[in-house]
């Protein structure tokens, strides 16, 4: 018999990546999706099997964090070997906007799926996986940070993703589950949602490259990151439901590097170096040299600037991970360099965006996106 997992949160960045991984071991997938007025399953039609079909692997459950009896019944309908509950409002500067819905879904979300498994008795049969994040060490106490580092939360999704934290703790120790944390600090990949950092700067280069965007206008270029591969922190999250005993681990690189170095690290990737003038909120980065003939722009040219839109309340500074534990329990190591990832990013936007550029070269009008 395969295993069969339930992943919230199918439709997002981890959720495809996960997916794909779980459906090669095996397993019979099943994740929960969120009804929407238009498809918001992009990142995993690749996936999808016709309902009519008999035998699926891969089956989608209409459901949302904030409905407990809708996660009462698909647990019940599953009665999953293992449960990943990746579900979030997972943007940090929204959660600011959205400190009450962050509450609900990010935090109690976790209670009602840990109350879903209990209630249907299955603390013995289900495995739950908690999508914990270094956001959760926010203001620095340490660094590197790692599995006992103390917490100090600096958003409204921070506090409620530590309440997630040790809530499911406390089902580990109060029900005998098997129950885990993955603090997982920032991972991306060409599926990486628009508006995080990254993905807004290798959208804006790619478009800026094919003459499709002007400038770039970002927050604060200082914070710095730890920032690895999805693909990668996938399977570190499979492997910490395969221990003997339930336990929490870090995933992270071990190295951290500002959003500017990863501004310059993008524009390279098309054939632009980047000079810096100026600070805080005047600092702007402008073209100094091009290797690329077809590149639209000239050096001199303003690409990048500083908006303070883009500031959080309260930032985290310095986030920088410290993966000893899974490296030594997990046998997991980050395998991509940032570099790597970098490069996959941009080529990929810039593939996207070649589809815009052909349309806009017939005269057709393109989407303009930007946050
Ligand atoms: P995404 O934002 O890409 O995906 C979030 C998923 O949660 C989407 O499928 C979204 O659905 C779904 N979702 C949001 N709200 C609800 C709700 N109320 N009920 C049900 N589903 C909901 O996140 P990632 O894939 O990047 O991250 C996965 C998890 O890991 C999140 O919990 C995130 O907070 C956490 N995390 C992420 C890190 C990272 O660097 N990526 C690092 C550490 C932790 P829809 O598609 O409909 O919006
Ligand atoms: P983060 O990711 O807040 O770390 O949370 P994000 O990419 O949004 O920000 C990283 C850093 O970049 C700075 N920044 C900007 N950020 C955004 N989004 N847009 C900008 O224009 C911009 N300019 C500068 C931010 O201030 C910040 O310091 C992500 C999410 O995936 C969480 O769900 C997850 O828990 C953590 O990573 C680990």
């Amino acid at each position: 018999m395969s295993k069969r997992a339930l992943i919230t949160g199918i439709t997002g960045q981890d959720g495809a990546y996960l997916s794909e991984l779980l459906l090669s071991k095996g397993y019979e997938v099943h994740g929960i999706k969120r009804r929407a007025s238009l498809f918001n399953t992009d990142r995993i039609d690749h996936l999808y099997q016709d309902p009519h079909v008999d035998n699926r692997n891969f089956v989608l459950h209409y459901g949302d964090l904030t409905d407990s009896t809708n996660l009462v019944r698909i647990v019940q309908e599953v009665q999953p070997d293992e449960i990943y509950n990746l579900a979030a409002m997972s943007h940090v500067k929204v959660s600011f906007d959205m400190p009450e819905y962050t509450a609900d879904a990010d935090g109690i979300g976790t209670t009602r799926l840990l109350e879903a498994i209990r209630l249907l008795g299955l603390t013995k049969k289900t495995k739950f996986y908690q999508a914990s994040t270094s956001e959760l060490y926010g203001l620095v106490q340490e660094v590197p940070q790692s599995e006992t580092t103390p917490f100090y939360p600096r958003s409204p999704y921070a506090v409620a993703k530590m309440y997630a934290y040790w809530i499911t703790v406390n089902y580990r120790e109060a029900y005998g589950m098997y129950a885990c944390n993955g603090i997982l600090f920032n991972h991306e990949s060409p599926l990486r949602g628009e508006t995080f950092v990254t993905r807004k700067i290798t959208r804006a280069v790619a478009k800026i490259s094919l003459g499709l965007q002007d400038k770039l206008f970002l927050g604060n270029l200082d914070a710095k990151r730890d920032w690895g591969h999805a693909k990668d922190y996938v399977e570190g999250m499979w492997r910490m439901l395969q221990q003997e005993e339930a336990d929490d681990f870090v995933l992270a690189t071990g190295i951290t590097t500002t959003v500017r170095d990863f501004v310059i690290m993008s524009f390279r990737e098309v054939g632009v170096e980047l000079e810096w003038s100026g600070t805080g909120v005047d600092e702007v980065g402008t073209i100094s040299s091009v290797s690329n003939p077809d590149f639209p722009l000239a050096a001199g040219t303003q690409v990048v600037s500083v908006d303070p839109r883009y500031f959080r309340p309260t930032e985290v500074e310095l986030l920088l991970g410290d993966p000893t534990k899974a490296k030594t329990k997990l046998g997991w190591e980050a395998t991509y360099t940032l570099a790597e990832m970098c490069s996959e990013m941009v080529r990929a936007d810039i593939e996207t965006f070649r589809r815009d550029q052909l349309l806009k070269e017939a005269g057709f009008s393109v989407k303009n996106q930007f946050e």
